[in-house]
């Protein structure tokens, strides 16, 4: 059965890897599940057919026959429950592929947003240029941790898994601030990511919405 995703009719980042339906598509490329692409509009985001699916107005979403799923992180894992690929045999090594999940959505993830957003936010406040400071001081004592515990380890936790998959989606929303590059391991663990083929493949069929080559599927 095909699944078919939402993403962006016209991203932000014109396919650049950070709009969070590249971490479907990169998931769904590792485990070889076909999928379709529904294209959605920041208009449609708000209207009523999509909040019943995505009930914050958000994409990613992804439908395969009766199931409907949001938040990327729950679809990911879903993938990879449901193919080989992203997830060990093991049962405590899957377990820890699940946690890196939640560690890279709900620890790394949340002061790197909160800068994003500070931006638009609140970027016109006479107080924005000292918080900024602050919240990157927010986000390198998370990378410190990181770069210490992944050392000099290709990943988190032995094979690739769905744990480094969405560490890595995550750590490349830095991408043009300058901060990773002060981490060699950090650097060479999102271009290892980057450089499977599976990766090369999702980023090609989403940046291909913007250069008019999408492949037909
Ligand atoms: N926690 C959600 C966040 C989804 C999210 O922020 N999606 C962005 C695109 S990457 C979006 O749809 N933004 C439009 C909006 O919030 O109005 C997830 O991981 O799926």
């Amino acid at each position: 059965m095909t699944a078919t995703i939402t993403a962006f009719e016209d991203s932000p980042d014109q396919g650049q890897g950070q709009a969070r339906d590249m971490r479907v598509r990169w998931a769904l490329e590792e485990v070889g599940q076909p999928y379709d692409v529904r294209f959605v509009s920041f208009g449609d985001l708000k209207e009523a057919a999509h909040l019943a699916l995505q009930p914050f107005g958000q994409i990613p979403t992804y439908q395969a026959g009766d199931l409907a799923l949001f938040e990327s992180g729950a679809i990911v894992l879903h993938i990879a429950e449901r193919r080989r690929g992203l997830l060990p045999d093991d049962a405590d090594a899957r377990a820890r592929a699940v946690m890196w999940i939640f560690a890279a959505l709900n620890t790394v993830e949340p002061p790197i947003i909160e800068l994003e957003q500070s931006f638009y936010a609140e970027g016109d406040k006479p107080w924005h240029r000292e918080r900024v400071p602050l919240l990157q001081d927010h986000i390198l004592a998370r990378l410190d941790n990181l770069s210490c515990y992944l050392g000099g380890a290709d990943w988190l936790d032995g094979e690739f898994s769905v744990g480094d998959l969405m560490m890595v989606m995550v750590l490349r929303r830095l991408h043009g601030t300058g901060t990773l590059e002060n981490y060699q391991n950090l650097s060479a663990y999102v271009a290892r990511g980057e450089a499977r083929p599976a990766y090369k493949r999702a980023f090609a069929a989403q940046s291909a919405v913007y250069t008019s080559k999408a492949p037909s599927r």
